[in-house]
């Protein structure tokens, strides 16, 4: 499974940290921002692609849809990041994402079926890219990343190829 962490600014110690733990797994790390992540959505092709494939593999009974089980295992491999503040991890402990994980889930059940579809995960998908987007601008942000087909580094890797 993919793994993409995002954090805003990573930066002194926390940076250094997550160096290390780069080095020490393997991941491979690329640093985007807004732009690289704008013209992966707008790819639509590509984009497409990489959310059905990400579509299928959360849905584990293979019904066509994403019911809330199914959903959670996307948002506990991203990493929301809400606020500029930086990364929310350590601190509160588990469990403190559920709200968020409900907010986010209804959010995307558009017709509130109780299940998410292809379409509805498309859409939602591309807003939460694009809110990504906005919220990073310019700056350059390092992700680590687990695997090589993840979503990020898909657009990591259709910037560099399109120069
Ligand atoms: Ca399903």
């Amino acid at each position: 499974m993919s793994f993409i962490r995002a954090c805003f600014p990573v930066s002194g110690k926390k940076r250094l940290h997550r160096e290390l733990i780069g080095a020490i797994v393997k991941m491979s790390i690329v640093v985007l921002d807004g732009s690289t992540i704008r013209s992966f959505v707008k790819d639509e092709e590509a984009f497409h692609r990489s959310i059905d494939d990400w579509f299928q593999r959360l849905d584990t009974n293979r019904d066509g849809l994403l019911f809330y089980p199914e959903f959670v295992q996307l948002l506990q491999m991203i990493s929301w990041v809400v606020e500029p503040s930086g990364c929310n991890e350590g601190g509160e402990g588990e469990g403190g994402g559920s709200g968020l994980y409900d907010s986010v889930f209804r959010a995307f059940d558009h017709d509130r079926s109780g299940a998410i579809d292809l379409g509805e995960f498309r859409t939602e998908m591309k807003k939460v890219m694009l809110g990504m987007a906005e919220g990073l601008g310019s700056l350059p942000v390092q992700m680590l990343l687990e695997d090589d087909d993840s979503l990020l580094k898909q657009a990591a890797d259709l910037e560099s190829s399109s120069e």
